[in-house]
């Protein structure tokens, strides 16, 4: 018995399922979760000692790696200044103001605690803004748990197959649309049906959660002018791409400007902030300034702020390019090794994240993703695990390479790779 089989038995008796989040549970890919005692650059290390290569990164929040010492040197000294204050600081200013001056369509931002709170606010602005309930969201993307949004959602939801709504009144799901992603003349389609009921069209400018899958050229450029032709705003869920995609996230990479961004994971810097920002006309409906409510005992935490700022000083300076080179490469390594295995393989990747589909492809919506072979995805999983790479535990998520991974750990992964048999 391993230390965290004998934990994860324990969690299962006080936490549903043993863990605090359904894809941590790993039930999909046939394993059962590590249990971590400590993190450190571009590894994870186990409650029995193990280390593993790490390209989860907390599903998003470490592109530095994990334990940055100017991340921490920021947090020691905050904790020194005690955790929460339930006031205002200047650290919330100086988080806003660069997480501002990086994202081009942004003029203001509130900080949340969460993707979740993140795209729960800024579709209630949206709504409040336009005087409009609909909401068009495309299969597979996953904008956090909010009921709206639970309709053919990505992430958890695809990897333990939920039926999108349990719990979630019919009535609110009966304002969400979908389309299939990438799919422009389907969007126009519902907008020529029901544009003037359309407050807000949500989107992952390059979904992260069906898999990695890029948006087709023009398929945002459609949305923009859809959301411009009838009234409707359009917002961008960049909690995965922001500060991921490009330091100004996907719309700085794509020139497409969304009127509302939501954002997470990389602004935290491991530590629970989320944030939905935009153009000051709707900024400024957001109480107290305006009428669309919105509050958070923790919002804008001390401790949070100073790991956001003190990340965003260090990818700031930090060569995206670069990494995004060495991703690609590896993703060539990877795409020759499986065919002299006679394995198919669909690799997509962006920037500095990659997804390994078992499929032919080509994946540019849900349907595709689903098609890939999600059992030889688990054997993967399970053989890379026993390899010492620690990936993502499904097949709807996307691995994250991370400025604190070495070349050595990509040429490890490709070794790993080698000996995998399908
Ligand atoms: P959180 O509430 O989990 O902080 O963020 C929700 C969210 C919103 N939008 C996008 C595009 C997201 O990817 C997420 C959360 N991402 C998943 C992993 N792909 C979180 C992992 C988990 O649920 O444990």
């Amino acid at each position: 018995m391993t230390r965290s089989s004998i934990l994860f038995s324990e969690a299962k008796q006080v936490i549903p399922g043993g863990v605090n989040s359904p894809v941590r549970a790993c039930a999909s890919v046939g394993a059962a979760p590590l249990f971590i005692a400590s993190a450190q650059g571009g590894t994870i290390h186990s409650v029995d000692g193990e280390v593993y290569v790490d390209f989860v990164q907390s599903w998003g929040p470490m592109l530095l790696g994990h334990n940055h010492p100017a991340v921490n040197k920021a947090l020691h000294a905050a904790i020194e200044r005690g955790t929460s204050y339930g006031a205002p600081c200047e650290d919330e200013i100086l988080l806003a103001k660069a997480v501002v001056e990086a994202v081009p369509s942004l003029a203001m931002v509130r900080m949340v605690n969460s993707g979740t709170e993140a795209t729960m606010s800024a579709l209630r602005l949206a709504r409040a803004c336009t005087g409009r309930n609909k909401v068009l969201k495309f299969e597979g993307c996953y904008h956090g748990h909010g009921d709206p949004f639970l309709a053919s959602a990505g992430s958890g939801v695809a990897t333990l197959s939920i039926p999108g709504t349990p719990g979630v009144p019919a009535s609110v799901v009966a304002d969400t649309l979908l389309c299939p992603y990438n799919d422009a003349a389907a969007a126009r389609a519902l907008f020529t049906a029901q544009g003037k009921d359309i407050a807000a069209v949500i989107v992952e400018p390059a979904a992260g959660n069906m898999g990695l899958v890029p948006p087709a050229p023009g398929f945002l450029e459609a949305l923009r002018e859809l959301c411009d032709s009838y009234g409707a705003l359009l917002i961008f869920d960049e909690v995965i791409t922001g500060f991921r995609a490009s330091y100004g996230g996907a719309q700085a990479r794509y020139g497409v400007m969304p009127d509302l961004t939501t954002l997470g994971k990389i602004i935290g810097g491991g530590l629970p902030v989320g944030a939905f920002g935009g153009k000051e006309e709707y900024m400024r409906r957001v109480a107290p300034e305006g009428d669309v409510y919105q509050a958070g005992t923790l919002s804008g935490n001390p401790l949070a702020m100073a790991a956001g700022i003190a990340t965003l000083e260090v990818l700031r300076g930090s060569d995206y390019a670069l990494l995004e080179a060495r991703v690609e490469r590896l993703c060539q390594e990877l795409e020759a090794c499986f065919a002299s295995k006679g394995i198919a393989v669909y690799i997509t990747r962006l920037a500095s994240m990659f997804t390994v589909f078992f499929s032919e492809g080509p994946v540019r919506n849900f349907e595709e993703a689903k098609k890939a072979d999600a059992e030889r995805y688990a054997r993967y999983f399970r053989h890379m695990r026993d390899k010492g790479y620690f990936l993502a535990p499904s097949a709807f998520e996307t691995s994250m390479a991370s400025f604190a991974h070495t070349d050595a750990d990509f040429a490890g992964f490709v070794t790993a790779v080698e000996a995998f048999t399908g």
